[in-house]
């Protein structure tokens, strides 16, 4: 079933039945002042973070899974018949009530139709502003004068720590005031005394305050109080103000409050009239008011619109494709990268499944977002990437978090049983990626201190990383699992043994001394080798179950993930950075990746293992408290499928690996989107599996490593253009049947017009690259071949020389 489409030319998803199976969700604003607003307009607001600035609230996990939001009410003054602007909340029957909803980068405009009254509300926060606008144009298409009366509601939170506004009522509820204070704006305060007492309080600490505006027509009543406004018995759907006709004009003192405003539009036949809501945070006097003086007109809002689009599509400009494959076409060019970057700013601490509980950047996952964004936001990347470095302690190991407010340096370490063994293995795909990317080869020698005090170059932090993990080796040679490894279930204990982290220390190891070399560093690059060389015959020894790779050994000596043990047999991780990290021979990276779409492909994409856990002990594989075949537990866990088509690419499969990215990518779902539920252009963490009663389902939409590796392994591994230390890889690894592609690509402030030919229909190999009409023999182009505008035209061809030596 399809619910709407792709409109890669504005940049959009177009939804245009708002019947979805969830809600289908879009963000507005920044990282400062940030929202979330599904089609049907639900959603909540927040400052700085989901969960201590929570200001617009949203019951989490509520039906609908959306409410309340942004609305505005519409009503009829003749026959007091009244609607929505977007069809919940008041939900008129869709076969009189059209609807349309937009979902732009940073906007979302919802249309609706009904009776002869058609309506577009645009949302959106100007770029560096502590404000939205919720923007209503109302037309009458009918042949008669329309008196129409306007109502907005949004539902303010009586405490924005979410859980103080939730929990504890018997103090949010007596804290919160609502006035109004001039002809078209409401205040509203939150221990308002404590302002009273020092105006010089920063919003969103002890004193929280919003307010709402009015522009393009007079206020004509008002709601501040929730209670008067929806009423004791009402509803979203049936609010009381909206069933009486008319606002009561409350002042909220106590109970709740809602932004909400009265206006009255006279329309003649074929009339349209705006008029928009400004409403942001601060004191409405000190702040808001002078706000809407500079911002509180059309022509300024237009403009504030045009600057954020444009600011937006100017980062998706730094990769633009046309390949054969329309559903690869929506991924790389808006909706993939939109992703990335709404991930990177969020983490995973706002959306309708996260509600910011797990505030700051979790350590493992903030390194790899850094992969998606390199391209489109390299100075922002730079910048996390310190952050992120900061976060690693003296020992090598890292901080879980890094909070809001971390202080690099004066930070204590976690407790030895505290450090996840994986976490700073990530330097060596992050790292290297922003390098390649940037040019800035100097960043290895950048000092960056160590949370817990003293500092060292970025080159001495990747050496403690590397170090962390060989002074915590287990009996046969592999790195201790520790708390845990990528996967938080994996319960090895202390001593336990990953295998998963020894494919990571391998291409650590490999990175390192590529690094150390480059910087001249010869005793340093031999020092890594050897290590490498010890690793691999450890893993060479104990890990090689015949048909796969094993998973991990406990700290018992318990060997899991064989073919003679009965639950999770095969684990999909090991597979994949067996291949990934080289540490697999040839011969075993055939026959594992054949194992891997025997055991473990479903037509909705890889499972992260089989069989699911139902008898395993939870204090080894904590995963079994979650149904078969969702999540750790047998599921499809979203994150990892990037790296199923990475290691086909990186095996010259291209058509297998065109086929697990198609079963894995949201846009594949666009015609049949009840498979997934979830929206069709942005990825989810996991998806039900074959082993579960729902295969396809997909839930905890946006914010998810998969955004980013499925991104990074379609541009950088399928596509293949991939940023070297001194020149662009070229070495793309697609189905066989494409002629080629083009692709835009903008790297170190060059416009690059890149075409890919493939005569002979094989999946990989270049021949040879024109640059600017000059033959090249080789897959990578040196820089200084290179300029802004150049024309590359790379050939593919059955007489390619080998490929050069690939770096995740
Ligand atoms: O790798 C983790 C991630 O850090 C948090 N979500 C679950 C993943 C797999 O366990």
């Amino acid at each position: 079933m399809k619910y709407g489409y792709f409109d890669d030319d504005k940049a959009e998803y177009v939804i245009t039945r708002p019947d979805t199976p969830t809600s289908w969700s879009n963000y507005l604003g920044s990282t400062v002042y940030g929202a979330v607003i599904t089609n049907n307009a639900g959603g909540y607001g927040f400052y700085k973070s989901g969960a201590q600035g929570r200001f617009m609230r949203l019951r989490f996990n509520a039906v609908p899974m959306d409410q309340p939001g942004r609305y505005f009410y519409l009503r009829d003054q003749e026959d007091g018949d009244f609607w929505s602007a977007s069809w919940q909340p008041v939900g008129k029957p869709l076969d009189q009530y059209k609807s349309e909803c937009r979902h732009g980068t940073a906007y979302t405009t919802i249309t609706s139709e009904y009776k002869g009254i058609k309506s577009e509300t645009k949302y959106y926060v100007p770029l560096g502003q502590n404000f939205e606008y919720w923007r209503l144009k109302v037309t009458n298409t009918s042949d008669k004068v329309r008196k129409i009366r306007v109502f907005s509601y949004c539902e303010f939170s009586n405490q924005w720590n979410t859980t103080q506004d939730q929990v504890n009522l018997q103090y949010s509820l007596f804290i919160v005031k609502g006035e109004k204070v001039g002809d078209n704006l409401l205040r509203y305060s939150i221990q308002d005394n404590l302002y009273i007492q020092h105006p010089e309080y920063e919003v969103g600490g002890a004193y929280m305050s919003e307010w709402v505006a009015l522009i393009g027509t007079p206020m004509t009543g008002f709601d501040t109080s929730r209670e008067a406004f929806i009423g004791t018995y009402g509803s979203y759907e049936h609010p009381k103000a909206v069933v009486d006709g008319a606002c009561t004009n409350s002042e909220a003192f106590g109970d709740n409050s809602c932004g909400t405003v009265q206006g009255d539009l006279e329309l003649q036949p074929g009339e349209t009239k705006e008029i928009m809501l400004m409403l942001g945070i601060d004191d409405a006097l000190a702040v808001g008011q002078k706000i809407v003086n500079e911002f509180g007109t059309f022509k300024r809002a237009d403009e504030e619109f045009e600057k954020l689009v444009n600011n937006w599509h100017a980062k998706l400009g730094s990769f633009k494709a046309i390949t054969p494959d329309e559903d690869i076409n929506h991924t790389v060019n808006v909706w993939g990268l939109y992703n990335c970057l709404i991930t990177f700013a969020w983490s995973r601490a706002a959306s309708l499944v996260y509600n910011g509980e797990r505030d700051g950047l979790g350590y493992r996952d903030s390194v790899q977002d850094i992969l998606g964004v390199s391209a489109a936001i390299p100075e922002e990347a730079e910048e996390r990437l310190v952050r992120m470095i900061s976060g690693q302690c003296q020992n090598g190991g890292a901080v879980p978090v890094i909070s809001k407010d971390f202080n690099a340096g004066h930070e204590k370490a976690p407790k030895p049983e505290e450090f996840r063994s994986d976490d700073c293995e990530w330097f060596f795909n992050a790292v290297p990626c922003y390098v390649a990317e940037s040019g800035n080869f100097d960043f290895y020698n950048k000092v960056v201190p160590y949370a817990d005090g003293g500092e060292a170059t970025v080159y001495g932090h990747l050496k403690r990383a590397l170090e962390f993990n060989l002074e915590r080796m287990g009996a046969d040679g592999l790195p201790c699992g520790l708390l845990a490894d990528w996967n938080d279930c994996l319960k090895l204990g202390y001593h336990g043994e990953s295998l998963f982290v020894a494919f990571q220390l391998r291409l650590g190891l490999t990175t390192y001394a590529d690094i150390s070399e480059r910087l001249g560093k010869k005793d340093e690059a031999a020092w890594a080798l050897k290590e490498r060389d010890t690793l691999d015959a450890n893993i060479q020894k104990k890990c090689w179950d015949g048909k796969w790779f094993i998973w991990a050994v406990g700290e018992d000596g318990t060997v899991y993930g064989t073919q003679t043990i009965e639950e999770g047999q095969i684990y999909f991780n090991t597979q994949v950075w067996a291949v990934m990290s080289s540490a697999a021979t040839a011969e075993q990276a055939r026959i594992c990746m054949e194992s891997v779409k025997e055991k473990l492909a479903t037509p909705y994409g890889l499972m992260l293992c089989a069989p699911p856990f139902v008898k395993t002990r939870s204090d080894i594989m904590s995963s079994v408290v979650f149904l078969p075949g969702i999540k750790e537990n047998a599921g499809i866990f979203n994150h990892t499928q990037g790296w199923g088509v990475i290691a086909e690419t990186m095996l010259g499969n291209g058509d297998r690996a065109y086929e697990y990215c198609k079963a894995s990518i949201p846009a594949a779902y666009n015609d049949k989107a009840e498979i997934r539920q979830s929206e069709p252009y942005v990825v989810g963490q996991t998806t039900y599996s074959t082993f579960s009663k729902r295969p396809g389902n997909t839930r905890t939409s946006w914010l998810s490593g998969a955004g980013t590796w499925s991104y990074y392994a379609i541009t950088q591994y399928m596509l293949g253009i991939k940023p070297q230390y001194d020149g662009l890889l070229i070495d793309p690894c697609i189905k066989h049947d494409w002629d080629g592609f083009t692709v835009e690509r903008r790297w170190r402030k060059m416009n690059l017009h890149i075409e890919v030919k493939n005569p002979q229909h094989i999946c990989k190999g270049i021949e040879y690259i024109e640059v600017d009409g000059k033959r090249i023999d080789a897959a990578v182009i040196p820089v200084s071949e290179l300029k802004d505008g150049s024309k590359i035209v790379a050939y593919m061809g059955k007489d390619a020389k080998s490929s050069p030596v690939e770096r995740v």
